[in-house]
């Protein structure tokens, strides 16, 4: 089965002003899409072809670059669309709240850690909330498209939100300013989504 593009689930114009809808059409129509083509390439005629996205990323040291580059590509964006939304930011609620607390101190901290993640990432990359191998949320932070599902990570774990801190996805609006870029965002988190995916991790 080869994997495929899925639509975002809301408009593109719908994260504006905060991210504007000519780099969302860009990112998800021609980056995305250019990585799961690229990853069905890569994959054609080998045992990853009958592998989910994730048992790929598992064990992506058995595979060539453009496995790790494409399937992490592809994997990193899926939960991207996802952890964003219009009517969205704020701050979590409910158990996800309560174990920020319990590993930051407070959400923003959580908030300064991810922002600092990200803006220290030299190059292109990913500044990640995850729950680690010890069941306790960190923030880590991978370059390229690399993520902490990977056996090559440095700190491993599931990702249950991730900023992408690629030019391309902030250039246009924010060009060098990556810092403004990484406060905008914030009003697009939909925290909903991370607490589900924090439900599933832990
Ligand atoms: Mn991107």
């Amino acid at each position: 089965m080869a994997f495929q593009l899925e639509a975002l689930p809301y408009g593109s114009d719908a994260l504006e002003p905060h991210i504007d809808k000519e780099t969302m059409e860009i990112h998800h129509g021609r980056h995305h899409q250019a990585y799961v083509d690229n990853l069905n390439k890569a994959i054609a005629g080998t045992d990853a072809e009958n592998k989910s996205l994730e048992d790929i990323l598992r064990q992506v040291s058995n595979y060539g670059p453009g496995v790790r580059n494409n399937g992490g590509g592809h994997f990193n964006h899926q939960l991207f669309w996802s952890v964003l939304g219009p009517n969205a930011g704020g701050t979590p609620t409910g158990e996800l709240a309560e174990a920020i607390d319990a590993a930051f101190g407070s959400f923003d901290e959580l908030k300064k850690k991810l922002q600092e993640a990200g803006a220290t990432r030299f190059g292109s990359g990913w500044s990640w909330l995850i729950v680690g191998e010890d069941g306790k949320l960190a923030v880590t932070s991978t370059p390229n498209q690399d993520n902490p599902l990977m056996d090559v990570a440095e700190v491993k774990g599931t990702p249950i939100f991730g900023i992408d801190v690629w030019e391309h996805a902030y250039y246009l609006k924010y060009q060098n300013k990556r810092p403004a870029y990484l406060e905008a965002i914030f009003n697009v988190v939909n925290w909903d989504a991370v607490a589900k995916r924090y439900q599933e991790a832990k």
